[in-house]
Formats: C-alpha cells, sequence, structure tokens
C-alpha cells in the first residue's frame, strides 16, 4: 500500500481524533467508484440520470445551505497575522487547530474514513505535486477522482516524500441513532482553514465544490501559491489554450479571469475565424515554472472540469456540453422528466416541466429558477473533444501570453497590451469585476480581484505581486506578454458591444499577431490598443461606432479607477512594492495629459 513513514500515522491521528466506524483506502478504481455511487444513489444522494441519454452519470442535490464557496469561512492561517495579508481571514494556527479539533472530534462517526492519496498534476510530473485527503463523504471521492488522479499509483509515486495534508470533515456524525440525510454539513460550524507554512489544509462543515474537493482552491492555489513563492514559480487561477493559426504555428497562452467569468468557455471555444483552431489543456488553474530555455511552461495540474452549469448550451460551448454527456456528476441542476438534467440557458424554451435543484415541482414561468445559479458539472477532462493531445504533458507547455480580465460594462476596453511584464503585472494588480454566483455573496456589485486570486492567494497579496514581479526579473525578455481583456463592455443604454465566445478569436488572433510582431497597435495611456481596423472583424456584424466603444480609452473613467486603485493599495500599507506604485503615479501622469494625440507604432513596438 504504502511505506510513506508520515502518512500513515498521521491517518491514524485523525482516524483517532474523528472516529469513523471504518478506514478505506481509495485505489481510484472505476468498480470502486461504481460502488461509492451505487451508495450515493441508495442514500439519496445522488440520483442515477437515464442511462440512454446520459451514460454513467448522477445529480446530487446539495443542502440548500451549502452551494457555493465561503470565503467568509475561509482562513489562511499562517504564524504570523501580517503574512496573510488584509485580503483574508486570518486565525491564529493554535487557537484555529483547538477550535477545529473539537469539531472534528467524532464527527465522522457512523462513518467511513475515506484516504485519497491524489496528484495535482500528471503522476510524476517534475511540475506536479502530491496531496492526501481524507475525507468521510464518497461525493467527494467520486469527484476528486473526475476532478485528479488518485489511487495507489499515486502512492507509489509519492514513497516517503513530503505531501499536503488535507482533512475535510462534512461535521454531520450518525451518532446515537442520528439517521443520514441526502447531503450531510455542518453549515452553521463551516471552516477552510489552511496553513501554509506545515503545508496542511482543515475544511470542516461543507460538502460543496472548492470548500470540499481539496486538490482544487484549497491546494492548487492556496497552498500552491505559498509553495510557488518559496520556490520560485506561479500557482495562478488561470485557464491554459492552444492556439494554432492557419499556417499551422502553434502558441499557448494562460488566462486568468474572476470565477464565473467564462474561463471553461474561453478555454474550449471554436474560434469563428476560418483556420484558426483552439484546444484546451486547462480551464481553471496553471501551475507556471521556468523551463530549461528560460521560458515560462504550464500545467494544468487537475484532470477534471468542474464548472458553471448555468449559461452552457450547445449554442455557446458545445465541447463542455460534448465533455459532459457521460460519466459526469452534476450538482444542483434541475431533472427533467426523462431523467436528465437541465439548466438556464442550456436550451432556448425550458422544459414544459422540472424537478428544480430544491427536488421540487418547476414549471416555466414560475419565477423561480429551476438549477441553483451556481450549479455545476464534474467531467473528466479527457472528454472534452478539443483536449489538446499535450495536455498531460509533464513539462508543460511554453506560454506566450497572459490574459488578465473580468466582468465590466464600461471603462475597460476589449483588450489592452501591457508594453512591458512590470505594466502588466499592475494590471494585474488592478483587474476588477461584477460580483457573480460562484461565491456566496451580493451578485453585482464590482470587486477588484487581483490576477482573479483575491479568495485563492495564500498569503499577503502584497508579496504576491512582489512575487510577479520578481519572476519578471528573472525571466526577462522570455517572460509572456500580458494583455488585459474584457468581453463584456456595454454602451451607455446597458447593451453588450461585443458577442463574446468563439468571436473572442478576433482578439486571440491579435494577441497571436502581436507576440509575433505582426500587429499594429496604438500606444495609449493605459497600454498599447489595437490600431483602429486591426482586429479582423470579417463576416462580423460588429458596428464601426461600436468598434470605436469597444476600444475607446475612458480617460474620465480611467481616472476615477485611478483613485480607487490607490484605495485600493492603500489597504496594502509599506508592502506594496514601489514599482507598482510607480506604475500607478505615471498611469495617473498620463491620464492627465491624454488630451495629446496618440503615437502610431510599428509591427513590432
Ligand atoms: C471555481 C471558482 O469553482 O473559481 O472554479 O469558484
Ligand atoms: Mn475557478
Amino acid at each position: 500500500m504504502t511505506s510513506n513513514k508520515s502518512l500513515l500515522p498521521w491517518v491514524d491521528e485523525v482516524a483517532s481524533l474523528c472516529q469513523p466506524s471504518d478506514v478505506r483506502w481509495c485505489d481510484g478504481s472505476e468498480s470502486e467508484y461504481d460502488e461509492l455511487a451505487a451508495m450515493l444513489v441508495a442514500n439519496g444522494t445522488f440520483t442515477k440520470l437515464n442511462e440512454s441519454k446520459r451514460p454513467n452519470s448522477y445529480l446530487a442535490r446539495s443542502d440548500p445551505a451549502d452551494v457555493a464557496r465561503v470565503e467568509e469561512r475561509t482562513f489562511i492561517c499562517s504564524e504570523r497575522e501580517s503574512d496573510a495579508g488584509p485580503t483574508n481571514n486570518w486565525c491564529d494556527p493554535t487557537e484555529m487547530k483547538e477550535k477545529l479539533t473539537r469539531l472534528y472530534r467524532g464527527s465522522m462517526r457512523g462513518r467511513t474514513l475515506y484516504v485519497i492519496p491524489y496528484s495535482m498534476g500528471p503522476i510524476g510530473s517534475p511540475i506536479g505535486r502530491i496531496g492526501v485527503q481524507v475525507t468521510d463523504s464518497p461525493y467527494v471521492v467520486c469527484s476528486m477522482r473526475i476532478m485528479t488522479r488518485i489511487g495507489q499509483a499515486v502512492l507509489d509515486a509519492l514513497g516517503n516524500g513530503d505531501f499536503v495534508r488535507c482533512l475535510h470533515s462534512v461535521g454531520y456524525p450518525l451518532a446515537d441513532g442520528r439517521k443520514d440525510v441526502p447531503w450531510p454539513c455542518d453549515s452553521e460550524n463551516k471552516h477552510i482553514s489552511h496553513f501554509p507554512e506545515t503545508r496542511e489544509v482543515w475544511s470542516y462543515g461543507s460538502g460543496y465544490g472548492g470548500n470540499a474537493l481539496m486538490g482544487k482552491k484549497c491546494f492548487a492555489l492556496r497552498i500552491a501559491s505559498v509553495l510557488a513563492r518559496d520556490e520560485g514559480w506561479l500557482a495562478e487561477h488561470m485557464l491554459i489554450m492552444k492556439i494554432t493559426s492557419p499556417t499551422g504555428h502553434i502558441k499557448y497562452i494562460t488566462g486568468a479571469f474572476p470565477s464565473a467569468c467564462g474561463k471553461t468557455n474561453l478555454a474550449m471555444m471554436t474560434p469563428t475565424i476560418p483556420g484558426w483552431k483552439i484546444e484546451t489543456v486547462g480551464d481553471d488553474i496553471a501551475w507556471l515554472r521556468f523551463g530549461e530555455d528560460g521560458r515560462l511552461y504550464a500545467i494544468n495540474p487537475e484532470a477534471g472540469f468542474f464548472g458553471v452549469a448555468p449559461g452552457t448550451s450547445m449554442a455557446n460551448n458545445p465541447n463542455a456540453m460534448q465533455a459532459i454527456r457521460s460519466n459526469t456528476i452534476f450538482t444542483n441542476c434541475a431533472l427533467t422528466d426523462d431523467g436528465d438534467v437541465w439548466w438556464e440557458g442550456m436550451t432556448d424554451q425550458p422544459p414544459e416541466h422540472l424537478i428544480d435543484w430544491l427536488g421540487n415541482d418547476w414549471t416555466p414561468g414560475c419565477g423561480r429558477p429551476a438549477a441553483q445559479p451556481n450549479s455545476r458539472f464534474t467531467a473528466p477532462a479527457s472528454q472534452c473533444p478539443v483536449i489538446a493531445s499535450e495536455w498531460e504533458d509533464p513539462h508543460g507547455v511554453p506560454i506566450s501570453a497572459i490574459l488578465f480580465g473580468g466582468r465590466r460594462s464600461g471603462v475597460v476596453p476589449l483588450v489592452n497590451e501591457a508594453p512591458n511584464w512590470r505594466y502588466g503585472t499592475f494590471l494585474g494588480s488592478i483587474i476588477s469585476s461584477e460580483k457573480t454566483a460562484a461565491a456566496a455573496g451580493k451578485v453585482g456589485e464590482l470587486r477588484i480581484d487581483p490576477m482573479a486570486m483575491l479568495p485563492f492567494c495564500g498569503y499577503h497579496m502584497a508579496d504576491y505581486w512582489a512575487h510577479w514581479l520578481d519572476m519578471g526579473e528573472k525571466g526577462g525578455d522570455k517572460m509572456p506578454r500580458i494583455y488585459y481583456v474584457n468581453w463584456f463592455r456595454k454602451d451607455a443604454n446597458g447593451r453588450p458591444l461585443w458577442p463574446g465566445f468563439g468571436q473572442n478569436c478576433r482578439v486571440l488572433k491579435w494577441i497571436f499577431d502581436r507576440c509575433d510582431g505582426q500587429a499594429d497597435a496604438q500606444q495609449t495611456p493605459i497600454g498599447n490598443l489595437p490600431l483602429p481596423g486591426t482586429l479582423d472583424l470579417d463576416g462580423l456584424a460588429v458596428a464601426k461606432a461600436d468598434e470605436e466603444e469597444l476600444l475607446r480609452v475612458d480617460t474620465q473613467g480611467w481616472l476615477t479607477l485611478v483613485e480607487s486603485i490607490k484605495q485600493h493599495y492603500a489597504r496594502f500599507g509599506d508592502r506594496i512594492p514601489p514599482a507598482l506604485e510607480q506604475e500607478l503615479t505615471g498611469l495617473a501622469q498620463r491620464l492627465r495629459a491624454a488630451t495629446k494625440p496618440t503615437k502610431k507604432l510599428g509591427k513590432t513596438g
């Protein structure tokens, strides 16, 4: 099984604290998955979907109090409070462990403790890492088998090496005759706690997504960002895509966008310009390291997609729809009368009758959403028809460009190129987005979400920016170019100016060509924008005035933004890297001088 000297004692220690009735080491096999899925069906957690419509797939309905990540219950328990920084909830690690130890005591009574050895990244990849999650949730085991690589092969690769310890309990012991429920949780006492110095995660009370599938946000972002800082690499909330031009040239780019801003759609898009091809390497997380040639190489540490279901359709993401045709776990979607799933936006016309995510009858026009807005699909990445052949290359793929983006109805133009890494890091530090349903909280509010890492950076955000700047110093002119994009700009009447989805390839083509010195740009106070007429809009019905508006530098809007960035930076006090302060001052000066005409740049400028 395992010769690892610290793994067995740790599992024993957890078992004596949580007091499960049984301990089971997961081998990751199909038969194990089938057995657990059958158990979940018997328990009412899973509904098996119609085999002829959605083979080997299940629908789970969560407790209505457990439907999203809970940022206010997420903690970075670094030894020093100042290392967590102002954007994280901090708690003293000893205090947190004492508190959670009380909650964990006996929390698995009447349940099985599952041990899930898992690899983030292809097993044995020099960029990958190993974690072990112990959990009392078979739903989590099934999901982790899709989202990561689990089982004996991971233990073999681990040998006696280090691993990230992830302790998870839903906090619903079956003691003293208490009956089980389909979605056990302890919603009043949720805690998602990270201990960066000891590389541990302790999660209690929730069975949902990023709170419970600990390979994802907890390890691959919060703990990994700390490892990356210490070891000189980057762990980022980024998709990875492969772009092939009509002449067969290939580039890989990554993109950081806040949760539910369309990363999955972008990563799998069907380009509308003839001859261009887009393939997916990853849709949510990228680990980037310098290769021997000095360039940054990225792997997707995950093995599956945990995508937001509402809005996904054959019209806007056929590749995702194909990827979820079988072997998929759906959570909080609606159930059709013929045993399939449905969600808002899947078809133009909703079915005449559904069972909604709460298990109630639903008919169109009843005023309630049929699927929970953060309902999800969990599907193997290998099922995506446009998965890139190199998506499991242990050495990763070389990155030419990094996108930053968010959902902004105004101010931020369609695309803006940073002339250098330092300004690109600055742009990353100020990206903002209108809030979505991926996290609990008010939808629509604007929040600054630096590098789309606000909920995921495991240490002080200003130190994280310093680390980015440092990486730029090390990588020099081999670093990827950085772009700030916005697919969501609207006109004064609230009409979207850009169609998005497959049409975004027009922006990607400009970026691709810029990386090769083959597309014109104009220098503006905020960065390099496409020179009017250089975006390939052939065959696309975008009015000239709309194109101008999409690329307009809203000087007043940016000056207002500068003021809010000053406030945003003020939160970080003197830990803000001086280089970013200088970039902010430079931006403000250029904006104030913005009445001067713009300067045309050549193809390589
Ligand atoms: C996600 C998220 O689930 O960012 O990917 O919330
Ligand atoms: Mn995400």
